[in-house]
């Protein structure tokens, strides 16, 4: 049975890929800091449950070891957007917590991760990315440079990974609605989330997501899927959004 490690696997993009994935045939480690949400997910599809805050390299290398020695999947989902404060007010703790999860939480899964997938014979990483780590926009401030970090190690890795057995995806969302993603941005406030998704009719969901990183992952293993960018049929552009309000 092939393996997967999905991080962030607690909620949203990274809950409805564990599901889809063992759907697809996988035994997935399902690996997020809430204890709770990773033991029922993994409960209900048959996985592993492993706790683990990605941005501590403890837990990183605990996780790696309970993962073996060989792994055929790593999603680097966990993530996510603090704020829209323009720079010229930008709070620079908020910028280093993005760093900190978005860019060296996937440096730490993947660095622990590589030698299994290596040894696999035929590994997989995909990184979540984002529309703003190819499109800034105003507001997006250390959400779009942090996704931009994730954009360029994925290039990088993938070139010095050159000649090894290791796939690398980035998959690059825009508007998706998620129980999480807006509500996180704006510190639990509910009405500056929804806002976001105003008038929307159709918003990409997670399991829209989740599809789309299982069809990377079951491609034969000579195919590389470089980028996915995937957007609502409402959103041509990041500034770009149709609504019927
Ligand atoms: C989510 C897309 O537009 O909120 O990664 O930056 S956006």
């Amino acid at each position: 049975m092939p393996t997967a490690v999905v991080t962030g696997a607690s909620s949203g993009i990274g809950a409805a890929t564990a599901r889809s994935l063992a759907t697809a045939g996988y035994h997935v480690f399902c690996a997020a800091r809430r204890r709770d949400r990773v033991e029922a997910l993994a409960a209900e599809i048959g996985g592993t449950a492993v706790v683990c805050d990605v941005t501590d390299e403890t837990q990183v290398v605990a996780l790696a070891a309970t993962v073996g020695s060989s792994l055929d999947l790593l999603l680097n989902n966990a993530g996510g957007a603090i704020g829209t404060d323009p720079v010229e007010s930008a709070d620079a703790d908020d910028w280093r917590r993005m760093y900190e999860v978005n860019v060296i939480g996937t440096l730490l899964v993947t660095r622990a991760l590589l030698p299994a997938l290596v040894a696999s014979g035929a590994g997989t990483i995909v990184n979540l990315g984002s529309t703003a780590g190819h499109f800034p926009y105003e507001g997006g401030g250390g959400y779009v440079s942090a996704k931009h970090g994730v954009a360029a190690m994925t290039e990088t890795l993938r070139l010095e990974l050159n000649g090894r057995p290791v796939r690398v995806t980035e998959i690059a969302p825009g508007m998706v609605r998620t129980d999480e993603f807006a509500l996180n941005r704006f510190a639990g406030d509910e009405s500056r989330a929804d806002a976001v998704y105003a008038g929307v009719r159709e918003p990409l969901v997670a399991e829209d997501i989740a599809d789309a990183i299982t069809w990377v992952a079951t491609r034969p293993a000579h195919v590389n899927i470089d980028l996915m960018v995937l957007k609502p049929l409402a959103q041509a552009a990041a500034h770009k959004v149709h609504r019927e309000l």
